[in-house]
């Protein structure tokens, strides 16, 4: 299916080997966690968003569902007579089509470093509204993109779900924000999707599932390195590992070599101890009060805050700051 054949890609993607060697090469290993979704690991991706222990798709699917007028009423600016909603991270499109229902932009531009899901997805939502101008950006949202927008009186609503912003460490949050509130302009808005600190043994669960799909979407990132970087990484001499760093605030994957062992990527090697480590993701958890102050320094100012029954997650809806009344950085 959709396997990506080259090492790079579109120039906003970098390079998977310059990143992996790069990774590979520091005291702690490291692997950046926007290589999970090869065409399998977005299907493992999928598998985790079904899992009874992976509460945060449910939990930002219901609270979205039941909110939605609100949303809409947020979303929606007096004297902006269209929306263009562009969407970080869309994936497989579910939350996708609910937004564009409640929202009804005029134009659509979802961006995902996933080929062949945003495609998908694309095709699906053209069946689905045939009036929407559907422009899709492959590409890597962590960095500047050329997203090409329209001018005039048109409000532009960033919709960025599924708390992928806990990738990020808060620094490198508030950087995001900050080239956000650029793209979107003084008056534009952004409605973010952020997982909430919680009972440590719910989160532990989250990303300890007992059918081992996370441990399986884990591992395929070393699956990955062998198909596309000529690896020889033995599956069976690593092991998944996920914990709750309560100081850091942020649930921690890693892979653990269970042996002393050489690894090979294409003309390098690397050497691992037993019971070393490969960090591969970190995902951060916030309270509402915590996100929204690495928000406003970013120059976005918390509106709306909508959660689940159960407070597990949270959608906030973010204005941007007019620019003489902003100035951290
Ligand atoms: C897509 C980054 C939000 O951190 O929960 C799920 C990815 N990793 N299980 C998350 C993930 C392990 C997910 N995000």
């Amino acid at each position: 299916m959709a396997r990506d054949p080259r090492s790079g890609g579109p120039a906003q993607l970098g390079s998977f080997r310059e990143d992996v060697i790069a990774g590979l090469s520091r005291p702690q290993k490291a692997l950046p966690p926007k290589y999970f979704y090869d065409a399998r690991g977005s299907r493992l991706f999928e598998a985790i968003c079904r899992l009874k222990e992976y509460y945060p798709t449910r939990a930002e699917l219901a609270l979205t569902r039941a909110h939605i007028g609100e949303i809409r009423r947020f979303a929606s600016k007096a004297g902006f007579p269209a929306i263009t909603l562009i969407e970080y991270g869309s994936g497989a499109g579910t939350k996708s089509r609910l937004m564009i229902e409640a929202l009804r932009p005029s134009v659509y531009i979802p961006v995902d470093i996933s080929e062949g899901a945003l495609r998908d997805a694309a095709a699906n939502l053209r069946r689905r509204f045939p009036g929407l101008a559907i422009r899709p950006v492959h590409g890597d949202f962590s960095r500047p993109l050329k997203i090409p927008l329209p001018q005039g009186r048109i409000r532009r609503v960033v919709y960025f779900p599924g708390s992928t912003i806990g990738n990020l460490a808060p620094d490198e949050a508030h950087a995001f924000l900050r080239t956000t509130r650029g793209q979107v302009g003084p008056q534009g808005a952004m409605l973010v999707g952020v997982d909430l600190n919680k009972d440590a043994n719910v989160l532990h669960a989250a990303y300890n599932d007992a059918r081992g799909v996370t441990a399986a979407f884990n591992l395929n990132l070393l699956a990955r390195v062998n198909r596309e970087l000529r690896g020889d990484f033995s599956l069976r001499r690593f092991r998944h590992y996920a914990f709750y760093n309560a100081p850091l605030g942020r649930i921690e994957m890693h892979l653990v070599s269970l042996v002393r062992q050489t690894v090979n990527v294409g003309d390098h090697r690397f050497s691992f101890e037993a019971g070393e480590t490969i960090h591969t993701e970190n995902s951060y958890k916030y309270s509402v009060d915590g996100f929204r102050a690495v928000a406003e320094r970013a120059g976005f100012r918390g509106r709306k805050v909508w959660m689940d029954a159960k407070k597990r997650f949270s959608l906030h809806g973010m204005e941007a700051i007019e620019e003489s009344a902003s100035n951290g950085s």
